[in-house]
């Protein structure tokens, strides 16, 4: 139970309009006036588990509650189902670690939802991401993405609109740059990703920092398809790590190709709630 502030009190005859009222709040009972105030029980129970307490109507008490449209829980990973809030009329509120409106991403490194936190210098990755298969557009190999958006060091489709096919206007592997990830929290021994592009670590590589120092590094295979790899990190859970892609090249193969990290990582939880 929590105590009922005026505010809900104010609500509780509209409760359509919940987003001012407790948040946790899904069922209300409205005592009699005591002294000129009115009495209230809040039930802050948010899920209809066995064993919640949710209230009941009881002589004297008006019983209000929100019909919640959540039933058969919408939300994975144990997040949890909230009435109101949204158009949907629910919303699920995310354990740390994950987002998305069900809960469903690990962290948002697959670059579907846009770059992200990513945060670039130079000019190598100032069109990223890439939509769609873009190198087979233009009769390369394909990019075997991940979804439809990657990182692509050589193209230029930023745009579902673009045309396919269009390379960095500066040139596929003359710009230089970096693309480096939010910090996310490594909880278990594995991460993995998709990596492609270029084949000589001093020119175009994946780097994986934690406190400040590179400790494992990945390049990719000659050929704009992107294979999966994956690092073991069990000497490194708990810590706090980022992912910096680096193209060091203008020469052939000067670019790095890039998706889908994932694994056993967390995100911090104002990225979480971003989101
Ligand atoms: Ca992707
Ligand atoms: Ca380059």
């Amino acid at each position: 139970m929590s105590a009922c502030t005026h505010r809900d009190m104010k609500h509780a005859g509209s409760l359509d309009n919940t987003k001012d009222v407790e948040p946790n709040c899904v069922s209300i009972n409205v005592g009699p006036s005591q002294g000129g105030n009115y009495t209230c029980e809040l039930n802050n129970a948010s899920d209809e588990s066995p064993g919640s307490s949710n209230l009941q109507s009881k002589q004297d008490y008006t019983h209000l509650s929100i019909e919640n449209p959540c039933s058969g829980s919408p939300c994975f990973n144990n997040g949890t189902r909230q009435a109101g809030y949204t158009d949907k009329g629910f919303r699920c509120k995310c354990p740390l670690g994950f987002t998305g409106v069900y809960c469903k991403k690990a962290c948002s490194f697959d670059f579907e939802d846009g770059i992200g936190g990513w945060e670039k210098t130079g000019r190598a990755f100032i069109y990223q991401p890439t939509f769609g298969d873009n190198p087979a557009a233009r009769e390369r190999e394909s990019a075997q993405q991940q979804g439809d958006w990657w990182i692509g060091g050589a193209e230029k489709r930023s745009n579902e609109s673009d045309p396919a096919g269009k390379l960095h206007p500066d040139g596929a592997d003359k710009p230089k740059g970096t693309l480096t990830s939010p910090c996310f929290r490594i909880v278990g021994k594995k991460i993995s990703f998709l990596i492609g592009g270029g084949c000589t670590m001093a020119e175009a590589r994946a780097e994986l920092i934690v406190n400040n120092e590179v400790v494992r590094n990945e390049t990719g295979n000659c050929s704009e398809t992107m294979y999966s790899k994956s690092w073991d990190l069990v000497e490194f859970i708990g810590q706090y790590a980022q992912v910096r892609l680096v193209d060091e090249s203008s020469g052939g193969w000067g670019h790095i190709n890039f998706d889908d990290l994932k694994g056993d990582i967390i995100c911090p939880h104002h990225f979480d709630e971003k989101n």
